[in-house]
Order: C-alpha cells, then sequence, then structure tokens
C-alpha cells in the first residue's frame, strides 16, 4: 500500500542529488572551525538573514535553547505564546537548562500583539523575576503555519528597544512565511537580535539548523553549543544538504502552500470537520473532528489503515503537513481517503 505521510514536513528524505552534493562535500573538523562547507553555510545563512553570524546546530530544538541560554540569567523569565513550540515541545528545555520560566500569552492564530506582550513584562520590583527575552515563531505550528504580520513584528521589536529585552525568532519555518508573504528572510530578521532557521523541515535537508545573531551572542552560542554536545566533527556532510536545499528547495515551497490549501478546501466541506480556513497560510493543516470518529487518536488509526499518515495535535485536533515528497495527486488521493472514512 502507498503511504501518504502528512505527520510533517520533517519526514522528507534527501533526494539523489542533495545526497549526491553530501558525498562530495569537502569537511574538515568544525570543533576546529575547519569545516570549510559547514563555514560556507554558516556564512551565506548569515548573509541570507542579514545577520553578522550564523552557527550550524543540529536541531531546531538546539537553536532555540541556545538562543534562551545566551540571552537569559538563571530565574529570568521568557514571554512566549501559550502555543509556541518552545513552550510545549521543548520538553521543558528552558526550566532544564537556562533555569529560566515562561510567561505565556495566548495569541490571535499563535500571533501575539505588542499590548500583550507588554503587559506580560514584569515591573521592576526586587521579588518580580525579571523578564529579559520575548520569543516569536514565525510561521506558527501549532496555529496552523500562520505568518506574523510585519507592522506587529516592528510594534514588538520597538517595546522590546525601549524595555531592553532581548527578542528572538524561532523561525523553524521562516522559509515559508517569505516564500507565502514576498517579505524577505532579512526583512524578518532585522527586528531580532537572534533568528533560528531550519534545513530539516519545508526545505527537505535530512539533519539541521542555524542560529544567527550578533558576532558576540553567536560566540557565546558556540561555547554553549559545546556545553549541550552539539559540538560536531566533519559536519560538513550535513552542511552540503542544508546548501543543496538552500539553493533548489525554497521556492518550492509555494507548492506546498496550494496543495495545503487545495486539501484544507475539501476538508473544510466535509460535515464533522472544523477547520479554520483563514489559518492555512503556509504548508500546515489543523483541523478539528466533532463527533465520529470519537477522537484524534480513533481517526489517526483508521486514516492509517487506509495509507494516510497525519498527526495528533489534541484529543480532537490534527494536523496534516505538506511537504517536498507529498504530489498534488497524493494529497488528491488523501483528500478522498478522508471523505470516504467520514462517509461511513
Ligand atoms: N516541530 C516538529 C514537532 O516537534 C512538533 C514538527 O513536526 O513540526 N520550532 C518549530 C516551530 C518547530 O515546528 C520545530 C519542530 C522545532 C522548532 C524544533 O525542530 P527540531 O525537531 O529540528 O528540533
Amino acid at each position: 500500500m502507498e503511504i501518504i505521510d502528512l505527520r510533517s514536513d520533517t519526514v522528507t528524505k534527501p533526494s539523489r542529488e542533495m545526497r549526491e552534493a553530501m558525498l562530495t562535500a569537502e569537511v574538515g573538523d568544525d570543533v576546529y572551525g575547519e569545516d570549510p562547507t559547514v563555514n560556507r553555510l554558516q556564512e551565506q545563512v548569515a548573509e541570507i538573514l542579514g545577520k553578522e553570524a550564523a552557527l550550524f546546530v543540529p536541531s531546531g530544538v538546539m537553536a532555540n535553547q541556545l538562543a534562551i541560554k545566551t540571552q537569559t540569567q538563571p530565574g529570568d523569565e521568557v514571554i512566549v505564546e501559550s502555543d509556541s513550540h518552545i513552550f510545549n515541545f521543548e520538553t521543558a528545555g528552558a526550566a532544564f537548562l537556562s533555569n529560566v520560566q515562561l510567561c505565556t500569552v495566548q495569541g490571535n492564530r499563535g500571533i501575539l500583539q505588542a499590548e500583550q506582550v507588554a503587559q506580560a513584562i514584569r515591573s521592576k520590583v526586587y521579588y518580580n523575576p525579571k523578564t529579559s527575552l520575548v520569543c516569536l515563531e514565525n510561521t506558527h505550528n501549532k496555529a496552523g503555519g500562520t505568518i506574523y504580520p510585519l507592522e506587529e513584528i516592528q510594534k514588538i521589536h520597538d517595546l522590546a528597544r525601549n524595555r531592553k529585552l532581548a527578542l528572538h525568532l524561532d523561525g523553524a519555518r521562516l522559509w515559508n512565511a517569505s516564500v507565502a508573504s514576498g517579505v524577505a528572510p532579512k526583512e524578518y530578521a532585522r527586528f531580532f537580535d537572534t533568528v533560528s532557521v531550519c534545513f530539516s523541515k519545508g526545505l527537505g535537508a535530512p539533519i539541521g539548523s542555524a542560529l544567527t545573531g550578533t558576532y558576540e551572542k553567536i560566540e557565546s552560542a558556540r561555547k554553549y553549543r559545546k556545553i549541550f554536545g552539539g559540538g560536531m566533527r566533519q559536519a560538513g556532510i550535513l552542511a552540503a544538504g542544508a546548501l543543496f536545499a538552500l539553493d533548489h528547495n525554497i521556492a518550492r515551497l509555494k507548492e506546498d502552500h496550494d496543495n495545503a490549501k487545495l486539501l484544507a478546501k475539501e476538508l473544510s466541506s466535509l460535515p464533522g470537520i472544523n477547520l479554520d480556513l483563514h489559518s492555512v497560510q503556509t504548508n500546515i493543516i489543523i483541523f478539528h473532528i466533532n463527533g465520529r470518529p470519537e477522537s484524534a487518536e480513533e481517526f489517526i488509526s483508521q486514516l492509517k489503515a487506509q495509507g494516510v499518515l497525519v498527526s495528533e495535535m489534541g484529543i480532537s485536533t490534527l494536523r496534516a503537513v505538506t511537504h517536498l515528497d507529498v504530489s498534488r495527486e497524493q494529497i488528491q488521493r488523501a483528500s478522498a481517503t478522508i471523505k470516504s472514512l467520514l462517509r461511513h
């Protein structure tokens, strides 16, 4: 049976061409800073994001956690959106690794307004935690791949500057935001002190993320990367996959966005499914089932038996993600499978 895997855009496998680029990569020991391919990737990413420096890391979680570690002190507080990846899916890493507490603020489709952030900043009384960092997520995963409006980012940036807070962007899917909105990654990145980006989601590389920022912050992150166990040796093999992804797989994200819209439209017309079409702005579809099947878990196992994989995001909430390993035709087939399942 053919499997159509819509659980995440992380499930893609490197293409033959990407593997060839990895096979022929020039390598060296990156702990000594001597891997030419890693260095090239870091320079290229810094350039794309308009930052002084970039650090190649094994995962998106490590990039976010390094951003928190380098911009807080133990006992500080970090403002994040309630549905953010940092709060929900990073195994309490901020508490574990940086000894900080997270202050969650509920956004609208994952988007925070500057006034909400302003209200969450602690006043400077000695018994209050010190607010030191604000983290935004663009696109916002759990909200359904929503895009941050640039004007709101600018307002949050101005607020952060006035209140002397650092601002980090979890840009695991910044590439998607950029392709869908037409706003260059640099344009988003200029409002943030640090930005993380990922090569192993929509871009299809097997491994790797990067954290970008000033020389000073990235040097500090390099030290913590080593402490966290992320100092890699001949990582140029991986960096070559990421470079290939940057060169070949950004513009094509539009296909994933078109496929997501097609699937979302089909799903939203089905009785028994609730879906906010306005939130489907990139490659993620969050939808809710009401009544039958009774739970997301049951729906997932019924769909799996038909060869369609989606993921659970709550008791009755599911997520489907489009990516470079699913074609339009497969999207149509997945949609037909879901339709027939709901009819029975
Ligand atoms: N997201 C994964 C799961 O962890 C939910 C997925 O399948 O979408 N930031 C954002 C916005 C993410 O969506 C993810 C991964 C990460 C960071 C972490 O990246 P990795 O998995 O590389 O550590």
